[in-house]
């Protein structure tokens, strides 16, 4: 308000209620059903007292001064994001959007969207990102101007490789007219905020009138949700924010549709069914694939139609892990067999079809006999930029179909079943019994390799996958957290099937993830009443520790058991090997990679932010106990943290 000091606008013209018709959100895929809303949310509390002077104000100007306003662009705004059904706004406070944190709180009433207080952007923006890959919708996140968003930024960046639409909006001061001095918001404004982030989001706007923001916020909304999907940013300037709307102004918020995913083209889908039907040893590759629990059904559907061997490479939970047809335990060999490969998203395709060697000469071989054809049915083809590389090896295929694997499995099954002869389901039936029985095999294989060191201590990582999955099996779990840093234990042993069970990774790799994307994931869980559960990394944790403060001021239930091997693990695993090949043993590779000396108290970490917490715990005996009791608390709908000393992998 201070800023509106020298403004010599009189009340009568601010607008006391904006027409703004805002659509029911609809949409013709994941977000029917979501909640509708309309812009005209209940009436603002009026202020009661003039605003306390901010230390540092410059004297008032004489003459009229206007002091208060009655509804703003910031309250327009929030009408916008309530359209959206967006439930929650993750964001760290700051002035470049005071207007729209003052705006959601009071005027929004605090509920869709409820302002979740984070302690870092990087948190902000992982929790919409583990939010999403639960609930099929984006929350929204505010950050502050430049410094803001240059904390955000690598949690952007995952969330843009991991093809997850994060909404995020930003405070900045466009008119450098009128910039305050006083409170940095010369450091904190940019001609072009997007810039820094633009090579990885999908789109950006910086609407200069509200009109315009609406649309805009509409049409981001539409492109963030659109396959491939990826993270979108507006700009919401603080001038817009904070001037009152005038009377008479005209806005009306456009009805948010999303569109239908596309479709694989029909020709070449009956093309890739006739291959699928005539090879013998067909292989289906799944990654980042299936988004609904349609989508798995739908899968297993086409895997059994053909009794083709399936491997997950655990992008997202896609095919149920003790499916007999699931051969992800056997990769090697069932890849050496397939004399057609299909690839349902497949991210890397090539490191599927190669064996890639880090020696001192980077060299590769493949893996699949001469002659192997593949397919590569992927939304990856729509959508690529330049700059950043995570589009992996170039991999030559036979028959690449541009569009969304998941909305063309239908069509998919459909050609397959039409396709199918007496004569080569009978073949189908043959090929089925021997993969099941491998599966079983490689099951009891892992099984036999789980009980190895079982009663070490440090804990055993497939020892403690054990305990836990003895004491959550019979929940309705959600496993929220990256498995890959825990020898894919979980997914080799437990039984998956459903598609929130297990999201995936960080999509670029960036330590920091997890903590928070597990926070914004349980928080997704909550009102399912799932138990969400995290096997936390120690490294992870130390870049994004202020999440557990998160969850236990928002009552979010998460369960984290900690795989403290007190290291950055893969990172010594990388100095050994430069060691080993420089010939100087590997005795000095904890250096700059292990926590030790002194050991971190991760137990007390949690505490001394709100969390239940045990630990460390070296005895593989005292697990299963501490696992009970923390799971009770987070039964309550409280986070509650394990710290369990671990092997390192
Ligand atoms: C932001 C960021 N910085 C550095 C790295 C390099 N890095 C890859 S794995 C890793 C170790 C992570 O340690 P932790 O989370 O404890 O997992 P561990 O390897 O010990 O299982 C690091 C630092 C990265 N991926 N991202
Ligand atoms: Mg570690």
């Amino acid at each position: 308000m201070a800023r509106e000091k020298k403004r010599h606008v009189g009340r009568r013209e601010f607008l006391k209620g904006v027409a703004a018709g805002a659509g029911a959100l609809t949409s013709a895929s994941t977000l029917a059903g979501a909640s509708a809303l309309t812009a005209n949310a209940a009436p603002p509390p009026r202020p009661m007292a003039l605003p306390p002077a901010v230390e540092g104000d410059p004297p008032p100007a004489t003459g009229a001064e206007v002091l208060t306003v009655d509804r703003t662009g910031s309250d327009f705004m929030v009408d916008c994001i309530k359209a959206l059904g967006i439930e929650y706004v993750c964001a760290v406070a700051g002035s470049s959007f005071r207007a729209l944190h003052e705006s959601v709180i009071n005027y929004g009433g605090n509920k869709n969207p409820e302002f979740i207080t984070c302690c870092h952007e990087e948190v902000s923006v992982a929790m919409g990102h583990g939010y999403f890959k639960i609930e099929g919708k984006p929350l929204c996140m505010f950050a502050h101007g430049t410094v803001g968003l240059q904390h955000a930024s690598m949690a952007l960046y995952n969330a843009y490789c991991d093809r997850v639409p994060v909404y995020m909006l930003i405070g900045n001061n466009v008119d450098a007219t009128t910039r305050s001095p006083v409170y940095g918001e010369w450091a904190h404004s940019v001609q072009d905020a997007a810039a820094m982030v633009r090579e990885y989001t999908k789109w950006d706007d910086q609407p200069l009138s509200l009109q315009h923001f609406a649309e805009s916020s509409v049409r981001a909304y539409k492109i963030a949700m659109t396959p491939p999907m990826a993270p979108v940013l507006l700009v919401a300037d603080s001038e817009l924010q904070e001037n009152p709307i005038r009377e008479g102004t005209k806005l009306s918020i456009p009805k948010p549709t999303v569109p239908a995913a596309p479709q694989g083209d029909f020709g070449a889908v009956r093309e890739a069914a006739r291959m699928l039907v005539q090879a013998e040893n067909p292989l289906i590759v799944v990654d980042r694939t299936v988004r609904t629990q349609a989508g798995i059904d739908q899968l297993v559907e086409l895997a059994e139609t053909l009794q083709a061997a399936v491997i997950d490479i655990n992008g997202r939970m896609n095919f149920p892990t003790r499916h007999p047809l699931n051969q992800s335990n056997r990769r090697g060999a069932v890849v050496a067999n397939a004399d057609l490969i299909l690839g349902l998203e497949a991210l890397d395709l090539w490191s599927v079809v190669n064996a890639f060697h880090d020696q001192v000469r980077r060299s590769s071989r493949p893996l699949t006999k001469p002659g192997t054809k593949l397919i590569s049915i992927s939304a990856g083809d729509l959508y690529t930029k330049s700059n950043y590389q995570e589009f992996n090896r170039f991999t030559e295929v036979d028959m690449a179909i541009a569009a969304d694997a998941e909305a063309t499995l239908p069509s998919l099954i459909e050609e397959t079943k039409r396709q199918i002869t007496p004569e080569r389901k009978r073949a189908f039936q043959d090929r089925g019994a021997k993969l099941a029985a491998a599966h079983n095999a490689a099951l009891e294989a892992a099984r036999n390799e789980g009980a190895y060191g079982w009663d070490a201590s440090p804990i055993s990582t497939a020892r403690v996958s054990a305990e836990l999955w003895a004491q959550i099996k019979d929940e309705d779990w959600s496993v929220v957290s990256i498995l890959h840093h825990f020898s894919w234990w979980p997914i080799r042993l437990w039984a998956f099937d459903k598609p929130y069970q297990y999201i995936g990774r960080q999509g670029g790799g960036g330590i920091g993830y997890n903590a928070p994307a597990t926070v914004g994931a349980a928080l997704a869980n909550r009102k399912y009443g799932r138990l969400s559960v995290s096997i936390q990394d120690d490294g992870d944790l130390l870049f994004a520790p202020t999440a557990l403060w998160t969850a236990a001021h928002h009552r979010i239930p998460l369960l984290s058991v900690m795989h403290n091997n007190r290291a950055y693990h893969e990172e010594m695993m990388h100095v050994q090997r430069m060691a080993d090949r420089h010939q100087r043993g590997i005795d000095r590779a904890g250096i700059g990679c292990m926590f030790t000396d002194p050991n971190m108290d991760f137990a007390k970490l949690a505490q001394s932010m709100g969390v239940y917490a045990e630990g460390p715990i070296d005895n593989p005996k005292d697990l299963g106990p501490a696992l009970r009791r923390a799971i009770a608390v987070v039964k309550r709908g409280e986070p509650a943290l394990v710290d369990v000393l671990t092997q390192p992998r």
